[in-house]
């Protein structure tokens, strides 16, 4: 049944970076993440290059770790401006609780599914 939000689910390796939080601009910081689309919710996990932790860098197990999740739910998604980034094929993610998110895929089959994906959600989401 496709009109059912939980047939929706994805999951991936996208170039992700937060832009603002609660309506307050943030510092970019792009790093890939493993990203995972459930439930109408849509989890990034940390880059795994970015730890310090030796730990976590010799048990691969411990890198998935959530960073920022997204309801979905009145959120909105469309290609960001050419002002928002030098980067290709970038999204803005916008959520109804004020955070803003850049993500981007130089594949553009990979992005626009992503891009699709994300926007049947909001839209299943929006008629529940
Ligand atoms: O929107 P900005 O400030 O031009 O974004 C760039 C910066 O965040 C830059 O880092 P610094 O904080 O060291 O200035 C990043 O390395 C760039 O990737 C950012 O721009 P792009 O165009 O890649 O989104």
């Amino acid at each position: 049944m496709l009109h059912n939000v939980s047939n929706l689910e994805k999951a991936g390796i996208l170039n992700k970076t937060k832009i603002s939080e609660n309506g307050k601009k943030v510092r970019k910081n792009w790093g890939h993440s493993w990203t995972v689309l459930h439930g109408g919710i849509l989890t990034f996990h940390k880059d795994p290059k970015s730890t310090s932790d030796l730990l976590s860098q010799q048990s691969r197990t411990n890198q998935i770790v959530p960073e920022y999740t997204v309801d979905l739910r009145g959120a909105t998604i469309g290609w960001a401006a050419k002002e928002k980034s030098s980067k290709k094929n970038v999204l803005e993610l916008k959520s109804r609780a004020g955070a803003e998110f850049l993500i981007q895929y130089d594949t553009d089959t990979i992005i626009n599914d992503w891009h699709k994906v994300i926007i049947d959600t909001i839209r299943l989401l929006d008629e529940e």
